[in-house]
């Protein structure tokens, strides 16, 4: 009766020590998830995409900004270019920042239409739609994954293409 009575307190010990296991398990499951969400929302872990755009930019994203103005150009008869605004350069890379609405701002002084295109891969893929000779369009759009897309002119698309590159804004 003794060992009985004995072995009774024994099982209910252990599940109390099971228990609380289970609640030390869980408390540090939730103590680590909150740890890291607000080391993700303080920056301190932003070297980690910012390194990879770096990578990709050799440029510091915090001086990129979300409008982007390009032009078109015929640099010889019947060929075109897309024509950086900034600084001249034929078929720039489109650098855009992750989660906001970047736009990309577009004169066409060429005498025939164009239209940028982004390749982003999604169902509907951002264009500006028709931009007349001797007049200006925009495209608009918002990526949410950091990565590297192709842009090209829906009516030149073998001369007026680059790439785009998608960089966290921080
Ligand atoms: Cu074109």
């Amino acid at each position: 009766m003794v060992f009985v009575y004995m072995s009774k307190i024994l099982e209910g010990r252990f599940h109390l020590i099971m228990e609380s296991r289970n609640i030390i398990y869980i408390l540090t499951l939730v103590l680590s998830t909150l740890i890291l969400s607000s080391l993700w929302d303080s920056g301190i872990l932003n070297w980690l995409p910012r390194k990879l755009a770096l990578a990709a930019n050799g440029k510091d994203a915090s001086t990129i900004s979300k409008a982007t103005q390009l032009s078109t150009k015929e640099i010889k008869d019947g060929v075109y270019n897309w024509i950086s605004g900034s600084n001249g350069a034929s078929n720039p890379p489109l650098r855009v920042i992750l989660n906001v609405n970047n736009t990309i701002k577009i004169k066409n002084p060429t005498d025939t239409k164009h239209e940028l295109i982004i390749d982003s891969g999604t169902d509907v893929l951002p264009s500006s739609g028709d931009i007349n000779p001797n007049s200006s369009g925009q495209l608009s759009f918002t990526p949410n994954a950091i990565g590297t897309f192709t842009y090209h002119c829906a009516y030149h698309p073998y001369t007026m293409k680059g790439i785009v590159q998608v960089v966290t804004g921080k």
